[in-house]
This record gives structure tokens, sequence and C-alpha cells, in this order.
């Protein structure tokens, strides 16, 4: 009997994954928000509909605190017990942030606690707290109730009204409102409760049932931005960058965008479905007011409507009409309200007040964020040498080698195919002897074999997750029954970061680093192939409470295990499908299972510029789409997109055809390569900018709006985007495209990357499309550093000389930077990096120390020179460049000259000045 049913079950699974019928989304595997009885409940909810008010207000703890209480009873919950006062704390923080909490009162009896999601705030956060030391209390306004205020900033402040219960921040002088909750009176805070008799709490879908034994437990509030033209964030979606009003006049039966962390097979490219990540924080930018934001701290199953405008016509609820507003919607299956209101109001200050809570993304290695080449699967180790050797022959840089889940001995992860893989160590070795790299990887999904030695230890010491009834929770994926390690609990994430010790994963190498897919968790047998809600995790938090954080702490844990590994004090690199609030602190993150179809490459942009602004800066699409076969021309132009984002890499269904770049004629070969090669030349900039992302949160990748924030025509704009504040990138992303229409932003003028030819700002342009790359322009007053060398990988370039690429604004004027360090070790922490900035201005180049001078600094060294300057947009005639210190001269030499193999006209170069990166310098041109 059990063999029949496990013979159907995988009958089932070949069929739901068969590359043939994959091509579709399977829409009814998963729930709407009218199956989904929390969501259809809040979303039936009538504006005004709460009844809090906010009593006993006063100041404790450096915190304001108060009780919520219904004024009268709730019409929506006429069969609860009385309801229980909730507890609120308002707290401030430095950098222009206010944090509110609301919560059952602890001091009263409750069935559980509800669950508060640990280990995503960093440490250093509570120490920025603003200890309040008293409140004033004022009639704000015609209002005839008292609201609380508290000082947030010399420009703002955070008010508590307390009846009707509002908070919102506002400017101090103006009185201009920022951003608000409740101000529509849709909160709604569902108590837990004993069950009794009658009560019917289980909820199905499908063939599944969720016990639910504590019943209902959501929460729901509205938010509301002011000054906002439009709100962005909360990925992960396929869709704009702007995000869509899912409710209101001309809105049909849209759902709300849904963060339900899961592993969608094709997502298709337009829908605010959630897939396998979540990050609930918004963000607004308008003209009127600039940029805000709210983060959600909660790992359960949220829905977020966007309302359009005129959504609350019949409501009668007045909100100051002058201002411009987004409202919003925000729906949680469970946990607590723990809330951040950020103030802005530059772009890049909102995206620093998330990261100020959440943690700074991790720097990665050099040779990260240079190519990846991956496949389900590479074979064996003859193809993994054959690939390898073939980038050579095809004198395509690359850096990385892929390994997916065909390596292992049948899903068991940390083993090998021992025939396919008989010499793992060697294999690797090879790799590394070339400078290159190699993941595996390690899903988290245990084979419960009795002969497998992670399985066998997990269950023996009792770390998986358990079902509703306690027993290990059994699910079915890749290597058929398997079982999850709680990773909420610390000492089972320490037991497993030491499965990757060169001893603990044999086979593993120095040059060896991480993979982990399928941690939404995917469960090809569970509800919408997740695990189910009531399973349970330590301290008997229930999966429903923690689930879109699961896969951020398996993340966790095995970036943590490559740390512990001690190889040589070098970085992790450990990539991730699901994520959460917080996961740019232990990797990069790709957008899963996309198609090779032109809607995805587009798509592919708004998605990996979301992520950037919520703070996940490593992220990219699969190069060329996982399933199915890219034509040429696609593949060629996803090279050229992908070659932009901030992780690059090349992957491939098992299914589709071979695709590595010299397979489809020496033409595409060459137009793949370059693509690459482009990649290379600018990794000094890309380096320099995944440090900046470390430092201040602030994207490798961004959107228009973010270095033009005034400028109103870039607010929507998805297309095109920017590499740090220098370079606008424009996609390409139809079929035998013959013209491409940019629009570049700002005042001043833009630079072709290839020719040179300079191009007005506030301006779009119609441009021819060329087959041979996607337009790029250096922005005129930025200084952009290159690596002109072709090498194999970026181990060979670390001594190589750059280039400077000098773009002059109006003023002939211009600044840019340049940060290097040894590209591996966490050395950069303890002072061991340069760190230039380069000045171009009144015909003077000088390069200034950025670093820190801090005693007991560790020394980092290099003797790489600057090749060649090249000067774009130059009004005058020099003849000469004079070098100080020295008093040397160097050659300048007009165009046109070869600039990426192109040729270019009107530049300027100085060749061989002969400096040094790490000197002091000043070069005067004559
Ligand atoms: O491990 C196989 C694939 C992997 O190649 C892909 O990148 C992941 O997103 N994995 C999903 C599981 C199977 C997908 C059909």
């Amino acid at each position: 009997m059990r063999t029949l049913s496990l013979f159907l079950l995988s009958l089932l699974l070949l069929l739901l994954f068969s590359p043939s019928t994959v091509h579709s989304w399977k829409k009814d595997e998963f729930r709407n928000c009218n199956q989904t009885p929390f969501c259809k409940r809040a979303r039936g909810r009538k504006p005004g509909s709460c009844s809090l008010v906010a009593t006993d207000v006063s100041v404790s703890d450096g915190d304001l605190v108060a009780k919520l209480v219904p004024k009268e009873p709730d019409p929506d919950h006429d069969d609860q017990e009385p309801v229980k006062p909730l507890a609120l704390t308002l707290s401030v923080y430095g950098d222009g942030i206010m944090r509110l909490k609301i919560d059952e009162d602890q001091s009263l009896e409750s069935p559980k606690r509800r669950f508060q999601v640990p280990d995503v705030i960093v440490d250093g956060f509570e120490s920025k707290k603003l200890w309040l030391q008293r409140l004033s209390t004022e009639k704000v306004g015609s209002d005839e109730h008292f609201s609380s205020i508290v000082y947030l900033s010399d420009d703002y402040e955070g008010v508590v009204r307390h009846d009707p219960f509002e908070v919102y921040v506002r400017e101090r002088l103006s009185g201009d409102r920022v951003l608000s909750m409740n101000s529509h009176g849709l909160l709604d805070f569902e108590q837990l409760r004993t069950k009794k008799e009658g009560d019917e709490w289980e909820e199905r879908f499908k063939s599944h049932t969720d016990s639910r034994p504590y019943g209902p437990q959501s929460i729901s509030f509205d938010v509301s931005f002011y000054g906002a033209d439009f709100v962005y964030g909360i990925p992960e979606h396929a869709t704009s960058l702007a995000l869509k009003p899912t409710r209101g006049p001309g809105i049909d039966h849209s759902e709300p965008y849904r963060l339900f962390n899961l592993d969608v097979f094709e997502y298709i490219p337009e829908s605010p479905f959630g897939i396998y990540g979540s990050i609930p924080f918004m963000i607004s930018h308008g003209k009127a007011r600039g940029t805000s934001g709210f983060f959600w701290l909660n790992a359960a199953e949220m829905q977020i409507d966007v309302l359009g405008e005129g959504w609350d016509a019949d409501s009668g609820i007045l909100l100051p009409s002058s201002q411009k507003r987004v409202d919003t919607f925000w729906m949680s299956e469970a946990g607590i309200v723990d809330a951040f209101f950020f103030i802005g109001p530059g772009p890049k200050d909102v995206v620093k007040q998330y990261i100020s809570v959440t943690g700074p993304p991790a720097m990665p290695q050099l040779f990260a964020t240079a190519y990846h080449q991956c496949r389900w699967n590479y074979r064996d180790e003859e193809d993994v040498e054959n690939v390898d050797s073939k980038f050579d022959e095809h004198d395509i840089p690359y850096d990385v080698l892929w390994l997916d889940i065909e390596h292992t001995d049948g899903k068991r992860y940390f083993t090998w195919d021992r025939v396919l893989f008989p010499h793992p160590e060697e294999m690797q070795r090879k790799l590394a002897a070339k400078g290159r790299h190699m993941v595996t990887i390690v899903d988290p999904h245990i084979k419960r074999d009795e002969s497998y030695h992670i399985h066998k230890e997990a269950s023996m010491k009792g770390y998986y997750v358990k079902d509703a009834s306690g027993n290990d929770y059994d699910g079915w994926c890749w290597p058929g029954s398997s079982s999850y390690t709680d990773m909420l609990n610390p000492e089972i994430r320490s037991w497993w970061g030491d499965k990757f010790s060169f001893e603990n994963y044999v086979g593993s190498t120095p040059s060896l680093y991480i993979w982990n897919d399928m941690n939404e968790p995917s469960v090809f047998n569970g509800p919408e192939l997740t695990m189910p809600r009531d399973a349970l995790h330590y301290g008997g938090v229930e999966h429903r409470e923690l689930h879109n954080a699961y896969g951020y702490y398996f993340h966790m844990a095995t970036s943590d295990g490559l740390i512990k590994r001690g190889n040589g004090n070098d970085r992790p690199f450990v990539l991730s499908r699901a994520l959460f609030a917080g996961s740019q602190r232990y990797g990069a993150v790709w957008t899963g299972d996309n198609s090779a179809d032109w809607d995805h490459l587009r798509v592919s942009v708004p998605m990996v510029l979301t992520l950037g602004l919520t703070g996940i800066s490593f992220s990219g699409a699969d190069v060329g789409g996982f399933f199915g076969n890219p034509e040429p021309e696609l593949l060629v132009r996803w090279y050229q997109i992908g070659a932009y984002y901030p992780f690059f890499r090349g992957h491939a269904h098992h299914d589709t055809k071979r695709r590595e770049p010299w397979l489809f004629g020496e033409r595409n070969t060459e137009l793949m390569r370059d693509a690459i090669r482009t990649r290379y030349m600018l990794l000094p900039l890309f380096y320099t900018l995944f440090r900046e992302a470390n430092v201040t949160g602030v994207p490798v990748v961004r959107p228009l709006w973010m270095e033009f924030p005034f400028d109103e025509a870039t607010f929507d704009k998805d297309e095109a985007f920017m590499v740090g504040n220098s370079l606008l990138v424009q996609g390409i992303f139809t079929e035998r495209a013959k013209h491409v229409s940019v629009y570049l932003p700002g005042k001043e003028s833009w630079y072709d990357l290839r020719t040179g030819t300079a191009y007005l700002g506030g301006k779009t342009h119609k441009l021819d499309a060329p087959e041979d790359h996607v337009p790029a322009f250096q922005r005129a007053g930025t200084i952009l550093p290159r690596r002109d060398r072709i090498r194999r990988s970026t181990t060979q370039m670390v001594n190589d000389p750059y280039t400077l690429v000098i773009a002059l604004n109006s003023s002939q004027a211009a600044e840019g930077e340049l940060y290097i360090d040894d590209g591996k070790s966490f050395e950069f922490k303890h002072g061991a990096y340069i760190h230039r900035r380069f000045v171009f201005k009144e015909g003077k180049l000088t390069s200034l120390n950025m670093a820190a001078a801090t005693s007991g600094n560790l020394p980092f060294k290099s003797e790489c020179i600057i090749e060649r300057i090249i000067l774009l947009g130059h009004a005058g005639g020099p003849k000469n460049a004079l070098i100080e210190p020295g008093n040397l001269k160097a050659q300048i030499e007009f165009g046109p000259l070869l600039l990426q193999g192109r040729r270019s006209s009107g530049v300027l170069t100085i060749r061989k000045p002969g400096i040094r990166i790490a000197d002091d310098w000043t070069i005067k041109v004559l």
C-alpha cells in the first residue's frame, strides 16, 4: 500500500515538475485573498470600524506607553469574549526613526505569547534610542480630543492621537503630515483566546487542513504616505517598480500584493502574487514631500493593498486634503505590530534609516561580483573541465562554476555522486589554479535516510521542525521523504554551520562556496507547496508566525557556517532564493525560476531595483531565463543587461538546451563575450559601489529617482536604471528592436559609455538600437574607475592598472571614488583598504585619501598604477599634463581613441601618468 501511494505521489510530482507541464503558472495550487480567511475578513472591513482609543498615555523607560481599549464593541467581533486592552509602546531612535509596537498585554493571561521575530534588528540599534523624558499633550487643530506629541528630530515629531486612535509623523513647522497609521480607522487586532465549544478554527485548502489551534490572530491596519506620488518596495513580486493600486475605483478583482514565501513554478511576469521572498518594507516618493518609509517587522503571511485614489470616497473620513497621499492597507495572519516609520526626507536617507534597523549588506568577495556560470546540471568532472577550458578558448572571463543538485549522492547535501564526481577536491583545485571558484548547492530538505549522517544526527538530537502532533515533520522534496531542521533555534543553526567545516563537508576545499535553494521552504506535497502553518518550531512558535523568515534563518546559518570554517578569515558567499528583511547581511539572492522570454527579461530590472531599495543590494536574475530555450538574440540581450545586475549569473533548467556563450555562432559569442568583458572592465566601479552599500545601504543599482529625486519624469521609470550615481543603463526588451528611447534626466550632459558622444540631459533621445550593447551613459560630473585588461578571472586582475574616465560637467568639473581592499578577507573592517576620492576642478585632478586614519589599522598595500586618464567634454585644448609631486610631465593625446574596441572622438587622454592608486597626487592639465 505504502509503495503504491509513494509511486502515485512520485507520478504526480513528475507530472507537476516535468518541463512540458511546467510552462504555466499553477494558479490553483495557491490561495488567493478570498481563499485566505484573514485576508477576506480584513478586506471586508469598512473605514472607521476601529473603535480603539488610547488611554493611560505616559512615559516609561524612555518610551511612550499607552493602552488601547475599544470605545464601543467592535461590530465585526460580536462573538468574542470581552476585549482585553492592548499594550502600545512608541519609541524614538536617532536618524529619524519612530517605532510603534502593539501587542497583547503581557500582564494578562493569554493562551500563548505572540511571536516577535528575533535576530533581524541589529545589535547596535537599541543604542540609538532617544530616551523620551516627557510628553506634551495637546489638542491638535479643531480636534476635541487630546494628542500626545513626541520629539523625533528638530524638524519632525510623532503624534499619538487618543480618540479615535491614530499615529502619525508630521513636520514640526508646517504641521504637514509625513506618514500615518490608522487614519482610516481600519486597525484590527484579533486577540488570542481559548477555544470554546462550537469554535470552528480549522481552515481547509485543497486536501490540506490547518488545525489553527490558536484560532484567528490576524492584524490589519491602514498606512498613509503624504506628499507621495508613488509607493515602491515590499518585494518579492514580479511587477513594476512603482506599485500599481490593487483596490479602488476602476480596479476589478485585483489581488493584494502577497508576501508569503513560495516556490512558484514559472511565475508570471506581471502579478502581485507572492514568490520566494518577503520584505514588508514600503517606500513612498513624491515631488511634494520627498521620501518616507514604513517597515513592519512580521514574518507571518502578509497581504498589502495599495489603494487607488477615491477608494475611500464614501467613508466620510477627512484627511488633510491639501496633501497628495497614497493610502495602503496591511494585513497579516499573526504576530504583533512592530512597525518602523522612516522620515527620509531623501531616498537615500530612507534606505539608510532602514539599514540602521536591519543591518547593512555584507561586503562580498571580489570574485563574487564577477560573472558566474551555472546550469542544472554540469554533469560530471569532465563536463566541468570542458566548460572551464572553453571559456579560456573563447577568451571569455568568468569566476565561478556552479554545481546543482545532481552533483550529490541522491540529493543528500554535503555528499558527492562518487561516480560523476570522484575527485571533487582535485576538480576544485584545478579551477582554483586558474583563480576560479566553485559553488555547490545545499538545500534545506534532509533526506530521511538512516544511513545519511546529517539525518541521523538531526533526528537523534531532535533538530527537526515538528508537525502539529509533535512528530518530526515529514514532507516530500527532491530526495523523497524529507525533514527540515529548525533554523529558528540558535543551537541548531550553530550545528548546521559546523557541517561546512572542511572535515565535515568531505570533498570541499577553500575555494568552494554555497547556494541555498528551496528554502521558502519548498515542500512538494505541502499546502501551497510549502510547510503546513501549524507545524511547530523552537519555543512553540507556529510555522505560520515565522514562515517568511524560515529561509532567512537558513541563509544565516549557512553563511555563519562558512565564516566558522575559518578559511583564512575570508568572507562567505551564499546565494539564497528565499529572503526576508535582513537577508542582505548574509549574501546574495536571485529572483528564482524565471523564463526565457522578453517579459521576464523586462521584469528582472524592477525586481532587482526593488530588492535594492529594500536593503538587498546583491541580487540578479538568471541570465537567459531558467525555463525554456532563449533565442540567441534574447540570450545576448540578457547578457547585455545582466552585466549590470549586481549578481551576474547565467543559469538554465536541466531540460533546456546547452547555452554556454560559445554555442550560438561566432557573432553571438562575440556579443556575449563583449557583455561579460564590460562587467569585468567595470568591476572597480561595482566593487566601490558594493562598499558604499556595505557602509550606507544605498544600493549598487538604483532607480533613476534615487539620483534625481526632483525629476518627476523618473518616478515611474523602470526600463532604465543607475549603476551608482554615474552610469545610466537603458534596457532593450523587445525582439529585433530598431530604435530605443532613452530619457536622460538632469540638466547636465551624458556621455555614451562606448563612444564618448555627449547627449543633453532633461530629454528623451530616440536612438538606434545597437545590436552589440544596450545603451549606457556616463553622467557629466562623475569619474569612473575601470580596468581594461582582459583576464581569465578577477584573481588575475589584482595587479592590473586602472583607467579613470572623467566626464566633465558644464563647470568643467567631476568627482568620483575608488575603493580597493584584498577582495577576500575581513581585514577591511580594520582599516586594510584604500579609498580614494578623485576631484577634477579648475583644470586639476586631485586624488584624496578617504580612508579614516585610525591607529591600529591593518595595512593594505597596492602597487597598482593608473595607466590612463580619459577626459570627456574638455573645453580647452591642453597639451600637457603636469604631475605633482615630482613636477613630471605626461603626454596628452586627443581622440579618436579606442574605447572598449570602438572608435570614439573628442576625447582627451593622458597616457602613462606613472602614478600609483595608493598615493596623493595632483595632475594639472595645461
Ligand atoms: O536545484 C534545481 C533548481 C535550480 O536549478 C533552480 O535555480 C531553483 O530555483 N531548483 C530551483 C529546483 C527545481 C526547479 C524546477
